[in-house]
């Protein structure tokens, strides 16, 4: 099958498109390496040292003997020459990660709260007016996330994948009917997700596009067995404030021996699945497209759920590092349970890595290895939600002196 991967420079998109070529379908990556700006507008680099995208995809020739094809064009501001690329490649399938991903980034600023919205939004309705407009019968699918159903909106009840079964009052009596779950979104960037799914249910309905929508939970991990062939096919490792996902900053701030930053009293609850499983599954979406007429199909995309205080304790068992509880520069419940069903890649073959057998190995073999790369003022979360929030900031000058200078010179972070 000819994949286009869309955001396959990315820290989801690059290991999709080398574990999708390893087995032997046709790949091309689309991307116009906007995360890669966005790391110079921070003034941050990946915790590992990821290549110029030419140079990953001439490694990956070099190894696998396989070529995997290279677009950059940009999906909310290139509308008529995405139009023109489909019919030009004729892609089987379409794997759409090109967002901007990140909730803090989204809140940052007015600037980045339109710049998600704008990118993200226009990004999607292009790629679904494009593939209309150019009579291309690709099946779509799509990185949603969690975070549209938002959290502890129905207490302890499990999350369904997409649809919730309600029953409506009528004069004759009660009518059951399945809608799409109510969104909560907690970001101006879940936001864009939730205007995601109601542009899907659209575009399913009136013009028969085949779209799967998969609400996955967060990433850890950082390798899989394609991007461990060779050091300069790493997977991005995001560990500053905006990008870095809880789990992953919790590995590298105890490699440093830097306090792990519990927002509040951690007892927030998410979703999990180690980035093994996560290209894993998209094969399978992949596998199992919808037919063309059906709603949306909605996978949840998880494996396990923790709260952020049971994390720390595991890595600062593991580790030995201490926990700091920071004033939660996000607006979110302090509290939350999260139930999540997961049937459907379960019944089609994902065999989750658990958190037990992956952590350490993690720990070891990229936190550990890429520690002296760590930019120690880049780790406390600095975007609030709302202004006048309570932050870190009296904490700045005092945390990153407590970890030991294992971070080394700046010019060794390059
Ligand atoms: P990422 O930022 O590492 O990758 C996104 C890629 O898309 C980048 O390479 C970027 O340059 C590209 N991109 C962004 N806007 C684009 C545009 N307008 N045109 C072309 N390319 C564009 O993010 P990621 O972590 O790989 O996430 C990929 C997708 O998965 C996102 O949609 C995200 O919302 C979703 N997701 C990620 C996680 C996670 O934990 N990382 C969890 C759930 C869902
Ligand atoms: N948190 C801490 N300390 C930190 C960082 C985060 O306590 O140092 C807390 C946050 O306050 C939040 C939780 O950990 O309660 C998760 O934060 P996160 O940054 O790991 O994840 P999030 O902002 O939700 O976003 C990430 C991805 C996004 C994806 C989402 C899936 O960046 O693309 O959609 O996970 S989900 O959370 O299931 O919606």
């Amino acid at each position: 099958m000819h994949v286009l991967i869309l955001g396959g420079d990315g820290f989801c998109g690059w290991p999709t498109a080398l574990h999708l070529s390893d087995r032997g379908h046709e790949v091309t990556v689309v991307d116009n390496l906007s995360r890669r700006a966005i790391d110079l507008e921070l003034e941050v680099e990946s915790l590992t040292p990821i290549r110029p995208i030419g140079e990953r995809l001439r490694v990956w020739q070099q190894v696998s003997g396989r070529e995997i094809g290279f677009v950059r064009l940009d999906l909310a501001a290139e509308p008529e020459r995405l139009t023109a690329l489909l019919p030009a490649l004729r892609p089987d399938a379409i794997v759409h990660f090109a967002e901007q991903r990140a909730a803090p980034y989204s809140m940052r600023s007015t600037t980045s709260k339109r710049y998600t919205i704008d990118n993200n939004v226009r990004a999607t309705h292009n790629l679904l007016s494009a593939l209309v407009q150019s009579g291309t019968d690709a099946a779509l699918v799509h990185l949603g996330t969690m975070g549209v159903y938002g959290y502890g909106w129905s207490g302890s009840a499990p999350i369904p994948e997409g649809y919730l079964t309600v029953k409506v009052p009528t004069p004759d009596g009660d009518v059951e009917r399945e809608i799409l779950h109510p969104a909560s979104p907690g970001s101006v960037y879940h936001l864009t997700k939730t205007l995601d799914q109601l542009m899907f249910a659209f575009y399913a309905a009136n013009d028969r596009v085949r779209i799967t929508d998969l609400h996955q939970g967060i990433v850890w991990g950082t390798q899989t067995p394609q991007t461990a062939r060779d050091e300069r096919l790493v997977n991005r490792f995001d560990y500053d404030g905006d990008y870095g996902t809880v789990l992953n900053r919790f590995l590298m701030q105890a490699a440093i021996g830097h306090p792990l930053t519990v927002h509040g009293s951690g007892g927030q609850t998410r979703a999990f699945i180690h980035v093994r499983d996560m290209v894993r599954c998209i094969e399978i979406a992949l596998e199992n497209p919808p037919a063309a007429g059906d709603r949306p199909k909605v996978f949840n995309q998880v494996t396990e759920s923790h709260r952020v205080r049971d994390l720390a304790k595991l890595v600062g068992s593991l580790t030995g590092a201490p926990v700091a509880h920071l004033p939660n520069p996000r607006q979110e419940a302090d509290e939350n349970e999260l139930n999540v069903r997961n049937d459907q890649f379960l019944a089609l073959g994902l065999e989750p890595t658990t958190l037990n057998e992956g952590l350490l190995e993690e720990c070891r073999e990229i936190a550990g290895r890429y520690r002296h790369r760590v930019d120690p003022t880049k780790i406390i979360a600095r975007s609030v939600w709302r202004a006048g929030m309570e932050t870190a900031e009296d904490l700045l000058t005092e945390l990153p002196e407590r970890a030991p200078s294992s971070a080394g010179p700046a010019s060794e972070r390059r």
